[in-house]
Protein backbone atom coordinates (compact mmCIF):
# COMPACT_ATOMS: atom_id res chain seq x y z
CA UNK A 1 0.00 0.00 0.00
CA UNK A 2 1.30 3.33 -1.19
CA UNK A 3 2.70 5.70 2.05
CA UNK A 4 0.84 9.23 1.40
CA UNK A 5 3.03 12.10 2.22
CA UNK A 6 1.07 15.38 3.54
CA UNK A 7 2.96 18.53 3.80
CA UNK A 8 2.08 20.73 7.04
CA UNK A 9 3.13 23.63 8.88
CA UNK A 10 3.97 23.65 12.56
CA UNK A 11 1.30 24.87 15.20
CA UNK A 12 2.29 26.40 18.12
CA UNK A 13 1.64 25.23 21.54
CA UNK A 14 2.27 22.16 21.39
CA UNK A 15 4.25 21.49 24.37
CA UNK A 16 3.36 18.88 26.89
CA UNK A 17 2.16 20.04 30.04
CA UNK A 18 2.35 17.74 33.49
CA UNK A 19 0.64 14.94 31.53
CA UNK A 20 0.96 14.88 27.86
CA UNK A 21 -0.79 17.59 25.40
CA UNK A 22 -4.14 18.79 26.74
CA UNK A 23 -6.46 21.01 24.73
CA UNK A 24 -9.94 21.76 23.85
CA UNK A 25 -11.57 19.18 21.31
CA UNK A 26 -11.91 22.15 19.04
CA UNK A 27 -8.13 22.84 18.70
CA UNK A 28 -7.66 18.69 18.35
CA UNK A 29 -9.92 19.01 15.16
CA UNK A 30 -7.89 21.42 13.37
CA UNK A 31 -6.86 19.95 10.27
CA UNK A 32 -3.15 18.45 10.77
CA UNK A 33 -3.21 19.22 14.19
CA UNK A 34 -3.45 15.86 16.03
CA UNK A 35 -1.25 14.53 12.58
CA UNK A 36 1.13 17.17 13.23
CA UNK A 37 2.02 15.88 17.14
CA UNK A 38 1.74 12.26 16.54
CA UNK A 39 4.21 12.68 13.86
CA UNK A 40 6.49 14.03 16.05
CA UNK A 41 5.92 11.25 18.14
CA UNK A 42 7.20 8.53 15.68
CA UNK A 43 9.86 11.01 14.44
CA UNK A 44 11.45 11.41 17.43
CA UNK A 45 11.43 7.73 18.82
CA UNK A 46 13.14 5.51 16.02
CA UNK A 47 12.47 2.66 17.95
CA UNK A 48 9.25 2.55 16.98
CA UNK A 49 9.67 1.99 13.31
CA UNK A 50 9.58 -1.81 13.10
CA UNK A 51 8.34 -2.00 16.70
CA UNK A 52 4.89 -2.53 18.76
CA UNK A 53 3.02 0.22 20.08
CA UNK A 54 -0.31 0.23 22.30
CA UNK A 55 -3.28 2.62 21.56
CA UNK A 56 -6.36 3.57 23.44
CA UNK A 57 -7.85 5.84 25.16
CA UNK A 58 -10.52 6.91 27.69
CA UNK A 59 -13.38 7.10 25.66
CA UNK A 60 -14.15 10.77 25.54
CA UNK A 61 -15.66 12.37 22.78
CA UNK A 62 -12.87 12.49 19.72
CA UNK A 63 -10.92 9.18 20.87
CA UNK A 64 -12.45 6.98 18.05
CA UNK A 65 -11.78 9.31 15.15
CA UNK A 66 -8.18 10.16 16.74
CA UNK A 67 -7.47 6.16 16.85
CA UNK A 68 -7.95 6.09 13.21
CA UNK A 69 -5.72 9.08 12.89
CA UNK A 70 -2.77 7.53 14.89
CA UNK A 71 -3.29 4.25 13.24
CA UNK A 72 -3.05 5.51 9.79
CA UNK A 73 0.15 7.22 10.95
CA UNK A 74 1.75 4.66 12.97
CA UNK A 75 1.21 2.04 9.96
CA UNK A 76 2.71 4.79 7.26
CA UNK A 77 5.59 5.43 9.50
CA UNK A 78 6.51 1.06 9.95
CA UNK A 79 5.36 0.96 12.68
CA UNK A 80 4.91 -3.53 12.60
CA UNK A 81 2.46 -4.26 15.23
CA UNK A 82 -0.35 -2.26 17.11
CA UNK A 83 -2.10 -3.76 19.85
CA UNK A 84 -5.60 -1.32 20.63
CA UNK A 85 -8.32 -1.85 23.05
CA UNK A 86 -11.77 -3.10 22.18
CA UNK A 87 -13.93 -0.02 21.27
CA UNK A 88 -10.82 2.03 21.29
CA UNK A 89 -10.45 2.12 25.16
CA UNK A 90 -7.87 1.89 27.60
CA UNK A 91 -7.63 2.94 31.11
CA UNK A 92 -3.89 4.41 31.37
CA UNK A 93 -3.31 2.14 33.77
CA UNK A 94 -4.19 -0.73 31.65
CA UNK A 95 -2.43 0.75 29.13
CA UNK A 96 1.12 0.68 31.26
CA UNK A 97 0.13 -2.92 32.45
CA UNK A 98 -0.25 -3.68 28.35
CA UNK A 99 3.49 -2.38 27.38
CA UNK A 100 4.90 -4.09 30.08
CA UNK A 101 3.77 -7.34 29.38
CA UNK A 102 3.63 -7.38 25.80
CA UNK A 103 7.22 -5.84 25.94
CA UNK A 104 5.94 -2.91 23.51
CA UNK A 105 8.26 -0.20 22.33
CA UNK A 106 5.83 2.09 23.85
CA UNK A 107 1.76 3.71 23.76
CA UNK A 108 -0.13 6.42 23.15
CA UNK A 109 -2.72 7.10 24.84
CA UNK A 110 -5.60 9.64 24.78
CA UNK A 111 -7.03 11.18 27.86
CA UNK A 112 -7.46 14.83 29.46
CA UNK A 113 -8.11 12.74 32.39
CA UNK A 114 -10.57 14.77 34.69
CA UNK A 115 -10.60 17.44 32.19
CA UNK A 116 -14.61 17.34 31.20
CA UNK A 117 -15.19 15.88 27.95
CA UNK A 118 -17.24 16.78 25.06
CA UNK A 119 -17.50 18.75 21.92
CA UNK A 120 -16.74 22.08 23.85
CA UNK A 121 -14.47 20.53 26.19
CA UNK A 122 -11.13 18.96 26.71
CA UNK A 123 -8.79 16.31 25.03
CA UNK A 124 -5.20 14.79 25.18
CA UNK A 125 -2.51 12.88 23.95
CA UNK A 126 0.02 11.33 25.94
CA UNK A 127 2.76 8.79 24.91
CA UNK A 128 4.60 6.75 27.20
CA UNK A 129 7.87 4.49 26.89
CA UNK A 130 8.74 0.65 27.06
CA UNK A 131 8.49 0.96 30.49
CA UNK A 132 5.01 1.95 30.58
CA UNK A 133 5.27 4.88 32.24
CA UNK A 134 4.58 8.58 30.98
CA UNK A 135 7.30 9.69 28.42
CA UNK A 136 10.48 11.64 30.48
CA UNK A 137 11.15 15.42 30.51
CA UNK A 138 14.01 14.59 27.97
CA UNK A 139 11.46 13.00 25.74
CA UNK A 140 8.57 15.20 25.59
CA UNK A 141 10.68 18.09 25.49
CA UNK A 142 12.53 16.69 21.91
CA UNK A 143 8.37 16.00 21.09
CA UNK A 144 7.92 19.29 20.98
CA UNK A 145 11.07 20.62 19.50
CA UNK A 146 10.01 18.43 16.30
CA UNK A 147 6.32 19.94 16.55
CA UNK A 148 8.28 23.02 15.55
CA UNK A 149 9.84 22.17 12.55
CA UNK A 150 7.82 19.54 10.96
CA UNK A 151 6.98 19.84 7.48
CA UNK A 152 5.58 16.77 6.62
CA UNK A 153 3.52 13.60 7.87
CA UNK A 154 3.04 10.24 6.84
CA UNK A 155 -0.45 8.40 6.35
CA UNK A 156 -2.59 6.22 4.24
CA UNK A 157 -5.49 6.22 2.07
CA UNK A 158 -7.39 3.46 4.21
CA UNK A 159 -11.04 2.83 5.53
CA UNK A 160 -11.73 2.77 9.30
CA UNK A 161 -10.54 0.04 11.12
CA UNK A 162 -13.35 -1.56 12.74
CA UNK A 163 -12.36 -1.03 16.46
CA UNK A 164 -14.89 -3.06 17.30
CA UNK A 165 -14.07 -6.62 15.95
CA UNK A 166 -11.34 -8.41 18.49
CA UNK A 167 -8.66 -10.13 16.47
CA UNK A 168 -6.34 -9.39 14.05
CA UNK A 169 -6.35 -7.38 10.75
CA UNK A 170 -3.73 -5.68 8.59
CA UNK A 171 -3.38 -2.30 7.57
CA UNK A 172 -0.60 -2.13 5.14
CA UNK A 173 1.69 -4.19 6.18
CA UNK A 174 1.11 -3.41 9.91
CA UNK A 175 -0.64 -5.97 11.96
CA UNK A 176 -3.72 -4.75 14.43
CA UNK A 177 -4.60 -6.35 16.97
CA UNK A 178 -8.12 -5.55 18.76
CA UNK A 179 -8.00 -6.77 22.32
CA UNK A 180 -9.53 -7.38 25.19
CA UNK A 181 -8.84 -4.02 27.56
CA UNK A 182 -9.73 -5.26 30.77
CA UNK A 183 -8.37 -8.90 30.97
CA UNK A 184 -4.66 -8.30 31.22
CA UNK A 185 -5.39 -5.80 33.76
CA UNK A 186 -7.86 -7.60 36.00
CA UNK A 187 -5.20 -10.67 35.70
CA UNK A 188 -2.36 -8.53 37.11
CA UNK A 189 -4.75 -7.20 40.11
CA UNK A 190 -5.86 -10.84 40.74
CA UNK A 191 -1.93 -11.86 40.95
CA UNK A 192 -1.40 -8.83 43.79
CA UNK A 193 -4.50 -8.97 46.01
CA UNK A 194 -5.94 -11.45 47.59
CA UNK A 195 -8.84 -11.86 45.88
CA UNK A 196 -10.48 -14.82 48.04
CA UNK A 197 -9.98 -12.60 51.23
CA UNK A 198 -11.76 -9.72 49.42
CA UNK A 199 -14.53 -12.10 48.53
CA UNK A 200 -15.14 -13.05 51.60
CA UNK A 201 -15.64 -9.52 52.84
CA UNK A 202 -18.07 -8.69 50.12
CA UNK A 203 -20.12 -11.96 51.46
CA UNK A 204 -20.27 -11.63 54.95
CA UNK A 205 -23.26 -9.74 55.23
CA UNK A 206 -22.11 -6.55 56.81
CA UNK A 207 -20.44 -4.99 54.13
CA UNK A 208 -21.79 -2.26 51.77
CA UNK A 209 -19.80 -0.87 49.24
CA UNK A 210 -19.92 1.39 46.20
CA UNK A 211 -17.62 2.66 43.19
CA UNK A 212 -18.49 5.64 41.30
CA UNK A 213 -17.20 4.93 37.55
CA UNK A 214 -18.06 8.37 37.11
CA UNK A 215 -18.98 7.25 33.28
CA UNK A 216 -15.59 7.36 32.62
CA UNK A 217 -13.22 4.97 31.52
CA UNK A 218 -13.36 2.74 34.78
CA UNK A 219 -17.02 1.24 34.83
CA UNK A 220 -15.63 -2.39 32.51
CA UNK A 221 -12.83 -2.51 34.87
CA UNK A 222 -14.74 -2.27 37.95
CA UNK A 223 -17.91 -4.33 36.67
CA UNK A 224 -15.17 -7.44 35.70
CA UNK A 225 -12.88 -6.99 38.85
CA UNK A 226 -15.71 -5.86 41.87
CA UNK A 227 -18.26 -7.72 40.37
CA UNK A 228 -17.80 -10.58 38.18
CA UNK A 229 -14.07 -12.00 39.76
CA UNK A 230 -14.91 -10.82 43.44
CA UNK A 231 -18.85 -11.72 43.88
CA UNK A 232 -19.79 -7.65 45.02
CA UNK A 233 -23.26 -7.13 44.11
CA UNK A 234 -24.54 -6.28 40.89
CA UNK A 235 -25.36 -2.60 40.76
CA UNK A 236 -21.82 -2.13 43.32
CA UNK A 237 -20.60 0.01 40.38
CA UNK A 238 -22.67 3.55 39.90
CA UNK A 239 -21.94 5.40 36.45
CA UNK A 240 -20.31 2.01 35.00
CA UNK A 241 -20.91 2.87 31.39
CA UNK A 242 -18.38 4.96 29.37
CA UNK A 243 -19.86 8.40 28.08
CA UNK A 244 -18.31 10.38 25.85
CA UNK A 245 -19.35 13.52 27.96
CA UNK A 246 -18.74 11.51 31.07
CA UNK A 247 -22.66 12.40 31.81
CA UNK A 248 -21.68 16.07 31.53
CA UNK A 249 -19.40 15.80 34.58
CA UNK A 250 -15.80 16.39 35.41
CA UNK A 251 -14.86 13.02 35.95
CA UNK A 252 -12.55 13.56 39.24
CA UNK A 253 -13.03 11.59 42.03
CA UNK A 254 -12.59 14.69 44.63
CA UNK A 255 -15.36 15.52 47.27
CA UNK A 256 -16.31 18.26 45.08
CA UNK A 257 -17.00 16.43 41.96
CA UNK A 258 -18.44 12.67 43.68
CA UNK A 259 -20.72 14.18 45.74
CA UNK A 260 -23.39 11.51 44.78
CA UNK A 261 -20.77 9.19 46.22
CA UNK A 262 -20.10 10.67 49.03
CA UNK A 263 -23.84 11.42 50.46
CA UNK A 264 -23.67 7.65 50.26
CA UNK A 265 -21.35 7.32 53.00
CA UNK A 266 -23.09 9.79 55.57
CA UNK A 267 -25.24 8.96 58.66
CA UNK A 268 -25.07 5.89 60.48
CA UNK A 269 -26.47 3.23 57.88
CA UNK A 270 -23.67 4.73 55.22
CA UNK A 271 -21.62 2.51 53.16
CA UNK A 272 -18.61 1.07 55.17
CA UNK A 273 -16.66 1.95 51.82
CA UNK A 274 -16.85 4.26 49.05
CA UNK A 275 -14.28 4.58 45.85
CA UNK A 276 -14.42 6.54 42.58
CA UNK A 277 -11.92 7.02 39.98
CA UNK A 278 -11.24 9.36 37.19
CA UNK A 279 -11.73 9.91 33.46
CA UNK A 280 -8.47 7.56 32.54
CA UNK A 281 -8.61 5.55 35.95
CA UNK A 282 -5.27 6.35 37.07
CA UNK A 283 -7.15 8.41 40.25
CA UNK A 284 -8.59 6.97 43.46
CA UNK A 285 -10.40 8.54 45.95
CA UNK A 286 -11.11 6.33 49.14
CA UNK A 287 -14.25 7.10 51.88
CA UNK A 288 -15.44 5.45 54.73
CA UNK A 289 -18.47 5.97 56.64
CA UNK A 290 -18.32 9.00 57.46
CA UNK A 291 -14.77 9.53 56.78
CA UNK A 292 -12.58 10.66 54.00
CA UNK A 293 -9.05 9.59 53.38
CA UNK A 294 -6.85 11.97 52.19
CA UNK A 295 -4.49 10.62 49.30
CA UNK A 296 -1.65 11.67 51.14
CA UNK A 297 -2.62 9.85 54.13
CA UNK A 298 -3.52 6.88 51.76
CA UNK A 299 -0.08 6.57 50.62
CA UNK A 300 1.17 6.91 54.01
CA UNK A 301 -0.98 4.19 55.26
CA UNK A 302 -0.42 1.97 52.27
CA UNK A 303 3.18 2.14 52.96
CA UNK A 304 2.70 1.05 56.68
CA UNK A 305 0.26 -1.85 55.55
CA UNK A 306 1.75 -3.14 52.74
CA UNK A 307 3.45 -6.26 54.55
CA UNK A 308 0.13 -7.65 55.18
CA UNK A 309 -0.86 -8.26 51.20
CA UNK A 310 0.18 -10.64 48.78
CA UNK A 311 2.16 -8.24 46.10
CA UNK A 312 4.23 -6.55 49.10
CA UNK A 313 4.40 -9.05 51.42
CA UNK A 314 8.01 -8.73 51.50
CA UNK A 315 8.04 -5.63 52.07
CA UNK A 316 8.88 -2.28 50.29
CA UNK A 317 11.87 -0.99 49.36
CA UNK A 318 11.24 2.74 49.17
CA UNK A 319 8.75 5.47 49.04
CA UNK A 320 8.35 8.69 46.73
CA UNK A 321 5.71 11.56 47.10
CA UNK A 322 5.66 14.53 44.87
CA UNK A 323 6.56 17.61 46.32
CA UNK A 324 3.59 18.83 47.34
CA UNK A 325 1.89 15.66 48.79
CA UNK A 326 2.02 15.60 52.62
CA UNK A 327 4.63 14.62 54.67
CA UNK A 328 3.14 11.87 55.85
CA UNK A 329 4.67 9.10 53.98
CA UNK A 330 8.32 10.55 55.26
CA UNK A 331 7.26 9.26 58.86
CA UNK A 332 6.22 5.50 58.29
CA UNK A 333 9.29 5.60 55.84
CA UNK A 334 11.45 6.92 58.74
CA UNK A 335 9.66 4.50 60.99
CA UNK A 336 10.69 1.28 58.32
CA UNK A 337 14.25 2.44 57.60
CA UNK A 338 13.49 3.17 54.02
CA UNK A 339 14.10 5.94 51.41
CA UNK A 340 11.54 8.63 50.91
CA UNK A 341 12.20 10.94 47.73
CA UNK A 342 10.09 14.57 46.85
CA UNK A 343 9.78 14.70 42.86
CA UNK A 344 8.27 17.37 41.10
CA UNK A 345 4.53 17.09 40.63
CA UNK A 346 3.47 14.79 37.73
CA UNK A 347 4.16 10.75 37.53
CA UNK A 348 6.75 10.74 34.90
CA UNK A 349 9.06 11.75 37.63
CA UNK A 350 8.66 7.99 39.61
CA UNK A 351 9.58 6.27 36.70
CA UNK A 352 13.66 5.91 37.01
CA UNK A 353 13.19 5.79 41.05
CA UNK A 354 10.65 2.87 40.09
CA UNK A 355 13.06 1.11 36.92
CA UNK A 356 16.04 1.46 39.52
CA UNK A 357 14.18 -0.50 42.40
CA UNK A 358 14.29 2.26 44.88
CA UNK A 359 10.55 2.64 45.39
CA UNK A 360 7.83 -0.03 45.57
CA UNK A 361 5.37 2.54 46.52
CA UNK A 362 4.59 6.47 45.32
CA UNK A 363 1.77 8.78 45.45
CA UNK A 364 0.30 12.49 44.97
CA UNK A 365 -1.88 14.23 46.74
CA UNK A 366 -3.83 14.43 43.77
CA UNK A 367 -5.46 11.30 43.98
CA UNK A 368 -2.74 9.22 42.79
CA UNK A 369 -1.24 6.38 44.09
CA UNK A 370 0.70 3.84 42.89
CA UNK A 371 3.35 0.82 43.38
CA UNK A 372 6.04 -0.90 40.73
CA UNK A 373 3.25 -2.87 39.61
CA UNK A 374 3.33 -0.52 36.70
CA UNK A 375 4.49 2.26 35.91
CA UNK A 376 1.45 5.10 36.41
CA UNK A 377 -1.01 5.65 39.05
CA UNK A 378 -3.45 3.00 39.54
CA UNK A 379 -7.51 4.06 40.71
CA UNK A 380 -8.48 -0.02 41.30
CA UNK A 381 -5.35 -1.22 42.13
CA UNK A 382 -5.93 2.13 44.71
CA UNK A 383 -9.10 0.62 45.66
CA UNK A 384 -8.27 -2.85 45.58
CA UNK A 385 -5.26 -2.22 48.14
CA UNK A 386 -7.55 -0.63 50.54
CA UNK A 387 -10.75 -3.64 50.29
CA UNK A 388 -7.47 -6.53 51.22
CA UNK A 389 -6.70 -4.39 53.59
CA UNK A 390 -10.23 -3.82 55.37
CA UNK A 391 -10.61 -7.84 54.59
CA UNK A 392 -7.17 -8.62 56.41
CA UNK A 393 -7.40 -6.04 59.24
CA UNK A 394 -11.16 -6.34 60.22
CA UNK A 395 -11.26 -2.84 61.09
CA UNK A 396 -13.17 0.22 59.51
CA UNK A 397 -11.59 3.13 57.52
CA UNK A 398 -12.13 5.42 60.32
CA UNK A 399 -10.56 2.82 62.60
CA UNK A 400 -7.37 2.24 60.11
CA UNK A 401 -6.99 5.85 59.64
CA UNK A 402 -7.28 7.34 63.48
CA UNK A 403 -4.85 4.14 64.49
CA UNK A 404 -2.49 5.30 61.80
CA UNK A 405 -3.04 8.88 62.97
CA UNK A 406 -2.37 7.72 66.55
CA UNK A 407 0.67 5.91 65.30
CA UNK A 408 2.59 8.52 63.27
CA UNK A 409 0.34 11.78 64.00
CA UNK A 410 -1.68 13.81 61.30
CA UNK A 411 -0.47 15.62 58.72
CA UNK A 412 -3.65 17.85 57.95
CA UNK A 413 -3.92 18.71 54.67
CA UNK A 414 -5.95 20.98 52.25
CA UNK A 415 -5.59 22.13 48.58
CA UNK A 416 -7.29 25.01 47.47
CA UNK A 417 -7.83 25.49 43.83
CA UNK A 418 -8.50 29.47 41.73
CA UNK A 419 -9.53 28.26 38.66
CA UNK A 420 -9.80 30.22 35.78
CA UNK A 421 -7.20 33.08 36.55
CA UNK A 422 -6.08 35.30 34.31
CA UNK A 423 -2.58 34.12 33.06
CA UNK A 424 -0.58 37.10 33.65
CA UNK A 425 -1.95 37.46 37.10
CA UNK A 426 -1.29 34.14 37.98
CA UNK A 427 2.63 34.42 36.65
CA UNK A 428 2.73 38.10 38.25
CA UNK A 429 1.85 36.25 41.19
CA UNK A 430 4.39 33.72 41.36
CA UNK A 431 7.01 36.06 40.24
CA UNK A 432 6.07 38.06 43.58
CA UNK A 433 6.63 34.99 45.86
CA UNK A 434 10.03 33.67 44.05
CA UNK A 435 11.29 37.59 44.84
CA UNK A 436 10.34 36.99 48.29
CA UNK A 437 12.15 34.34 49.01
CA UNK A 438 15.50 35.37 49.80
CA UNK A 439 13.69 37.20 53.10
CA UNK A 440 11.41 34.64 53.89
CA UNK A 441 13.84 32.35 56.04
CA UNK A 442 13.29 33.67 60.07
CA UNK A 443 10.56 35.60 59.43
CA UNK A 444 7.52 35.64 61.50
CA UNK A 445 3.80 34.71 60.01
CA UNK A 446 1.15 34.37 61.88
CA UNK A 447 2.46 32.38 64.56
CA UNK A 448 4.27 30.42 62.23
CA UNK A 449 8.53 30.90 61.93
CA UNK A 450 9.64 30.31 58.72
CA UNK A 451 12.44 27.78 58.17
CA UNK A 452 12.96 27.27 54.56
CA UNK A 453 11.56 29.06 51.53
CA UNK A 454 12.37 28.00 47.70
CA UNK A 455 11.41 27.26 44.37
CA UNK A 456 11.33 23.42 43.96
CA UNK A 457 14.63 22.05 42.05
CA UNK A 458 14.94 18.58 41.40
CA UNK A 459 18.12 16.26 40.80
CA UNK A 460 16.80 12.69 39.71
CA UNK A 461 19.18 10.49 41.43
CA UNK A 462 19.05 7.96 38.74
CA UNK A 463 20.18 9.98 35.63
CA UNK A 464 21.08 13.04 37.19
CA UNK A 465 18.54 15.21 34.85
CA UNK A 466 17.53 18.67 36.28
CA UNK A 467 14.20 19.74 36.91
CA UNK A 468 13.50 23.92 37.95
CA UNK A 469 10.95 25.80 38.54
CA UNK A 470 8.64 23.29 40.16
CA UNK A 471 6.46 25.05 42.87
CA UNK A 472 7.15 27.65 45.52
CA UNK A 473 7.90 25.91 49.27
CA UNK A 474 7.24 27.48 52.26
CA UNK A 475 8.54 25.15 55.26
CA UNK A 476 7.68 26.68 58.60
CA UNK A 477 9.41 25.41 62.19
CA UNK A 478 6.77 23.49 63.32
CA UNK A 479 6.93 21.22 60.42
CA UNK A 480 3.68 23.16 58.50
CA UNK A 481 4.44 24.24 55.02
CA UNK A 482 2.90 26.04 52.18
CA UNK A 483 3.42 25.09 48.46
CA UNK A 484 2.02 27.16 45.38
CA UNK A 485 2.29 25.94 41.45
CA UNK A 486 0.27 26.77 38.77
CA UNK A 487 -1.87 23.51 37.31
CA UNK A 488 -0.06 21.91 33.96
CA UNK A 489 -3.04 20.29 32.90
CA UNK A 490 -5.46 23.29 31.82
CA UNK A 491 -6.75 24.22 28.98
CA UNK A 492 -7.74 27.72 29.59
CA UNK A 493 -6.43 30.60 31.98
CA UNK A 494 -4.48 29.55 34.71
CA UNK A 495 -5.32 27.58 37.74
CA UNK A 496 -3.21 28.29 41.23
CA UNK A 497 -3.05 25.53 43.37
CA UNK A 498 -2.17 26.65 47.14
CA UNK A 499 -1.44 22.87 48.89
CA UNK A 500 -1.77 23.61 52.89
CA UNK A 501 -0.32 20.98 55.36
CA UNK A 502 0.51 21.36 58.89
CA UNK A 503 1.39 18.16 61.49
CA UNK A 504 -0.49 17.51 64.58
CA UNK A 505 1.32 15.31 67.28
CA UNK A 506 -1.76 14.99 69.49
CA UNK A 507 -4.36 12.38 69.22
CA UNK A 508 -6.85 14.66 71.43
CA UNK A 509 -6.93 17.26 68.20
CA UNK A 510 -6.72 14.53 65.43
CA UNK A 511 -10.88 14.66 64.89
CA UNK A 512 -11.35 18.69 64.52
CA UNK A 513 -12.32 19.86 60.89
CA UNK A 514 -9.68 19.84 58.28
CA UNK A 515 -10.99 23.51 57.44
CA UNK A 516 -11.06 24.71 60.85
CA UNK A 517 -7.56 23.25 61.48
CA UNK A 518 -5.93 25.03 58.68
CA UNK A 519 -7.75 28.06 59.07
CA UNK A 520 -4.23 30.26 60.28
CA UNK A 521 -2.35 28.97 57.56
CA UNK A 522 -4.59 29.27 54.98
CA UNK A 523 -4.91 33.74 55.72
CA UNK A 524 -1.19 33.11 55.63
CA UNK A 525 -0.83 31.64 52.19
CA UNK A 526 -3.25 34.56 51.10
CA UNK A 527 -1.45 37.10 52.43
CA UNK A 528 1.80 36.17 51.48
CA UNK A 529 0.81 35.40 47.86
CA UNK A 530 -1.50 38.77 47.53
CA UNK A 531 -4.19 36.77 46.44
CA UNK A 532 -7.05 38.84 46.35
CA UNK A 533 -5.47 41.81 44.89
CA UNK A 534 -3.71 40.16 42.45
CA UNK A 535 -6.66 37.51 40.76
CA UNK A 536 -9.15 39.25 42.15
CA UNK A 537 -10.44 35.88 44.34
CA UNK A 538 -11.33 35.70 47.32
CA UNK A 539 -12.04 32.27 47.84
CA UNK A 540 -10.45 28.76 46.06
CA UNK A 541 -13.35 27.42 43.70
CA UNK A 542 -12.55 23.79 44.25
CA UNK A 543 -11.27 22.60 47.91
CA UNK A 544 -9.96 18.94 47.92
C1 LIG B 1 -2.48 17.49 38.03
C2 LIG B 1 -2.06 17.00 39.40
C3 LIG B 1 -0.83 16.11 39.27
C4 LIG B 1 -1.15 14.96 38.31
C5 LIG B 1 -1.63 15.51 36.99
C6 LIG B 1 -2.08 14.42 36.04
O1 LIG B 1 -1.45 18.26 37.46
O2 LIG B 1 -1.78 18.08 40.26
O3 LIG B 1 -0.46 15.64 40.54
O4 LIG B 1 0.00 14.18 38.09
O5 LIG B 1 -2.75 16.38 37.20
O6 LIG B 1 -3.09 13.64 36.61
P1 LIG B 1 -1.45 19.87 37.48
O7 LIG B 1 -0.22 20.26 36.70
O8 LIG B 1 -2.73 20.31 36.88
O9 LIG B 1 -1.37 20.26 38.92
V1 LIG B 1 -4.20 12.90 35.60
O10 LIG B 1 -5.17 11.96 36.52
O11 LIG B 1 -4.58 14.17 34.72
O12 LIG B 1 -3.31 11.96 34.46
CO1 LIG C 1 -6.16 10.69 35.34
Amino acid sequence: METIRIATTPFEGQRPGTSGLRKKVKVFQQPGYLENFVQSILDTLPELRGGSLVVGGDGRYFNREAIQVILRLAAANGVRRLIVGRGGLFSTPAVSCVIRKYKTQGGIVLSASHNPGGPDEDFGIKFNSANGGPAPESVTDAIFARTKTIDRYLTLDTPPVDLDQPGVCTLGETEIEIIDPVRDYADLMEALFDFDAIHHLFNSGHFQMRFDAMHAITGPYAIEILENRLGAAPGTVMNGVPLEDFGGGHPDPNLAHAQELVALTHGSDGLDFGAASDGDGDRNMILGRNCFVTPSDSLAILAANAHLLPGYRQGIRGIARSMPTSQAANRVADFLGIECFETPTGWKFFGNLLDAGRITLCGEESFGTGSDHVREKDGLWAVLFWLNLLAVRQQSVAEILTDHWRRFGRNFYTRHDYEGVDLEAAEGLVDHLRRLLPDLPGRQLGAETVSYADDFAYTDPIDGSVSERQGIRIGFASGARIVYRLSGTGTSGATLRVYLEYFEPNPALHQRDTQDAMRPLVLIARELAQIETRTGRTEPDVVT
